[in-house]
């Protein structure tokens, strides 16, 4: 080891709490203390390391040989601790185990299925949005439509039952609170998780789905040999984790974005390139998954920190994507920029397998919205919605006016 490496005990320690009442509201001075104070810190409660540089945290997430996921991407190491439910095989695992499902799971939402559901999509899209200003222009974005839509269209496409979809929110929500530690919010919503999380399972057996949706699809994977029938309700699970809440807390970003800078949605009202984008940026402007971790594998070295095996590494995605370093007027939304190179989805090998979805969703409700919604601003103060993971909205005010 060259002299010139950080040894642990002379990278800075930050006490900053992202799981505190403040920072689970609005992580932004979280963000700025990791991301300002060194390339490499401690977090002096949470006895683990924190990356927020842009150049950081995309070469953290590109080798994963060296940070790996089987250990959990979140807080707790399941090295040492028993992980709350079966590991996803997709989120917690690496080659060779993840190759299998991952190669299943991205062909299954690859551009061929996209099409398909691009026109029903659409028209989707545009009945919920002739049907909200039918009744009313005073309302909330992220009930209406954030949650409305991908509620809707999700669980359709995926072949899930009518019913108890609701339960999809409380799930997904459980899931990303519990990356962090045992703190209220994962106390409080547990013994109703428990109960989710069985739905869940039940609802990811062949019978369960269906016919013609994308559970469908990865069971016929399984029919094929390409993963086996053990694999395939787990495959289907990642969907029902990560397919929904995600989109959800995407869309309320970009709504409340467009509520708050009215020039930003006359772009986006007068120009179908720009909708295709606007999602890109709201997901840089404000990142919904805000961290997730690695583990490092072996003794490793980053940007000349010498780090141990088998630690744990907070990888700040929110804070990489206002990161100076890598963005002009980085606290500025402007949907004109080019926000290629985002870290919103992640990147390298676990990066998002939905996000040609999550585009699609913002396309579809954009244009729907163009159609008929002149100016948007907002009707009251945003209620941010507290988790250890996502930023997000409980209830976004705004008030419209249409064109007939
Ligand atoms: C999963 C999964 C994948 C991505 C995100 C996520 C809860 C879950 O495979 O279970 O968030």
């Amino acid at each position: 080891m060259s002299s010139a490496l950080a040894r642990p005990e002379t990278v800075p320690a930050i006490d900053s709490d992202p799981y505190g009442e403040a920072g689970t509201v609005d992580p932004t001075t979280f963000q700025v203390a990791v991301r300002e104070t060194a390339d490499v810190v401690r977090l002096a409660r949470y006895d683990c390391y924190a990356t927020g540089r842009h150049e950081h945290v995309t070469s953290v997430l590109r080798n994963w040989q060296d940070f790996g996921s089987t250990h959990g991407v979140g807080l707790s190491n399941f090295a040492t601790s028993k992980p709350w439910r079966q590991k996803s095989i997709l989120l917690e695992a690496d080659p060779p185990h993840h190759d299998a499902p991952h190669r299943v799971l991205a062909d299954i939402l690859g551009p061929r299925t996209q099409r398909t559901l691009r026109e029903d999509w659409f028209a989707d899209a545009e009945t919920l949005v002739d049907r909200l200003l039918g009744r009313t222009t005073t309302f909330d974005a992220l009930a209406e439509l954030a949650m409305a839509f991908p509620l809707e269209a999700f669980p359709n496409a995926v072949g899930i039952a009518q019913g108890d979809r609701h339960r999809l929110m409380a799930f997904s929500d459980f899931l990303f609170n519990a990356f962090g530690p045992r703190n209220a919010l994962v106390r409080e919503a547990g013994p109703a998780a428990r109960r989710h999380s069985e739905w869940v399972n039940e609802s990811c057996r062949r019978e369960a789905l269906e016919p013609g949706g994308l559970g469908e699809m990865i069971w016929a994977a399984a029919d094929r040999g390409e993963i086996t029938a053990e694999q395939a309700p787990d495959v289907v699970r990642s969907l029902f984790a990560a397919g929904v809440n995600t989109t959800v807390h995407a869309l309320g970003s970009l709504l409340y974005a467009l509520a708050n800078h009215p020039e930003q949605w006359e772009l986006v009202r007068q120009d179908e390139g720009v909708r295709r984008r606007a999602l890109d940026e709201a997901l840089r402007w404000s990142t919904p998954v805000q961290s997730f971790f690695r583990t490092t594998t072996r003794g490793v070295t980053l940007a000349g920190t010498a780090i141990g095996a088998h630690e744990k590494i907070m990888v700040l995605l929110g804070a990489a994507n206002r990161d100076p370093r890598r963005w002009n007027d980085p606290d500025a939304f402007d949907v004109t920029r080019d926000p290629a190179g985002h870290v919103g989805f992640g990147t390298g090998l676990h990066a998002c397998l939905g996000q040609s979805f999550a585009r699609l969703e913002a396309e579809a409700l954009l244009t729907a919205m163009a159609r008929r919604i002149e100016t948007m601003e907002p009707a009251g103060d945003a209620v941010p919605r507290p988790n250890n993971t996502l930023r997000a909205w409980e209830h976004i005010p705004v008030r419209v006016t249409t064109q007939t």
